[in-house]
């Protein structure tokens, strides 16, 4: 089929014949092809996801990744977790672009093995209040909102130290990326578990305090020092920062947590923000290179993204695929909203490949969805 596109001069735009075809069939036995079968669809206009705007609501998730506690030992499924497809995506287990997701469940005293791979992964905690992690020796516990990074190729292994109450967290990796790259690896620890050093969150007392250690070794590895940022102060970042700006049109109050030894994203694959919504409300909707995955951390909200319509509450994870219009509104006239995320944007700066666009008509708005 043709479209108008594809007429446009400096399209292709050859018209099959059985010559043609035959032709076509004589490459492929010779393990080739023709560029213009295939050109407008391999070289498009703008980007064009497989990944589809996808909403997963934590009241239903939740109790299935409950029943996996009694299901599976964690030792057996090496991690406990449940995995956010995008329906568009099951072919390379991602939630949007070349990002993964899952919810993770770690009974109370449970704890896992330590392994290392390409991949990197990042936490932000649902809930519970025993988790902990230890990524390269240093023991990090975390609570709920909390964010903590596991960059690639460090050795890690996550517990839960509560007596009753399981845990449950959000993994974010960049599996599908390094996949995509043929770049996978994964190691099993050959101590079978880590030997934490003697100081939990030892990063979060050295860097988290927006001072630099000064006079010891300069900090050179690609990815951030400090592995863990906890709740509080991060909430209070945002609301300082809501008496001090207007934020963005586009995202509210956004903040990018950050490598503080060179201000950048924490790891070179994949970045962090928390945003606040303020009561009531609405952001103008923008689109841009890059796949992002929100979760509601708090509050009660609603965001569109490419016409579709998405109210979430706490825990529910929605997907914006790359270069989809997206905008979100905090339908709670009295309380803030606050979002996490996650994307790939350190990939898209540093080949070059960001692009970002304001919703120009209606005031800044997609049209009302149905429904
Ligand atoms: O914690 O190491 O959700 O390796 C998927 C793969 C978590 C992890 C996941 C992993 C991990």
């Amino acid at each position: 089929m043709t479209t108008q596109d594809d007429n446009m001069l400096g399209r292709a735009r050859v018209t099959d014949t059985p010559e043609l075809s035959a032709y076509y069939a004589e490459l492929a036995d010779r393990e080739a092809g023709a560029l213009w079968t295939v050109a407008n669809e391999i070289e498009p206009w703008y980007p064009q996801p497989k990944s589809v705007p996808t909403l997963w609501r934590y009241a239903e998730l939740r109790p299935l990744v409950r029943k996996a506690l009694d299901l599976v030992k964690a030792d057996d499924a090496g991690r406990r977790v449940v995995m956010l497809v995008n329906p568009g995506r099951r072919d390379i287990s991602a939630a949007a672009g070349l990002l993964y997701t899952g919810l993770q469940i770690m009974g109370p005293g449970e704890s896992m093995t330590a392994h290392r791979h390409q991949a990197a992964a990042l936490r932000f905690v649902l809930e519970g209040t025993g988790a902990w992690t230890i990524v390269d020796g240093e023991k990090l516990r975390v609570g709920a909102r909390d964010f903590a990074i596991t960059p690639n190729g460090t050795w890690h292994e996550h517990g839960n130290e509560s007596d009753d109450t399981p845990v449950i967290w959000q993994d974010g990796l960049d599996i599908p990326l390094v996949n995509a790259l043929d770049a996978g690896f994964y190691e099993v620890h050959p101590d079978v578990y880590q030997v934490p050093g003697k100081v939990v969150n030892s990063s979060v007392l050295t860097y988290g305090g927006n001072l630099v250690p000064y006079g010891i070794e300069r900090w050179t590895r690609p990815y951030s020092p400090l592995l863990a940022w906890p709740w509080e102060p991060t909430y209070q970042a945002l609301l300082d920062l809501a008496k001090a700006s207007e934020g963005s049109p586009y995202d509210g109050l956004i903040m990018e947590y950050t490598n503080p030894a060179t201000g950048g994203s924490v790891m070179p694959t994949m970045s962090a923000h928390i945003q606040l919504l303020r009561a009531g409300q609405a952001t103008k909707a923008h689109r841009h290179t890059g796949s992002v995955v929100y979760t509601a951390a708090k509050g009660h909200g609603v965001s569109i993204v490419a016409g579709r319509r998405f109210e979430w509450h706490e825990g529910d994870v929605f997907a914006v695929p790359a270069w989809a219009w997206h905008e979100h509104a905090n339908l709670d006239q009295g309380e803030d909203a606050v979002l996490f995320s996650f994307n790939d944007f350190p990939v898209m700066r540093s080949l070059g490949f960001f692009r970002e666009e304001a919703y120009a008509d209606n005031d800044g708005h997609q049209p009302t969805p149905a429904g």
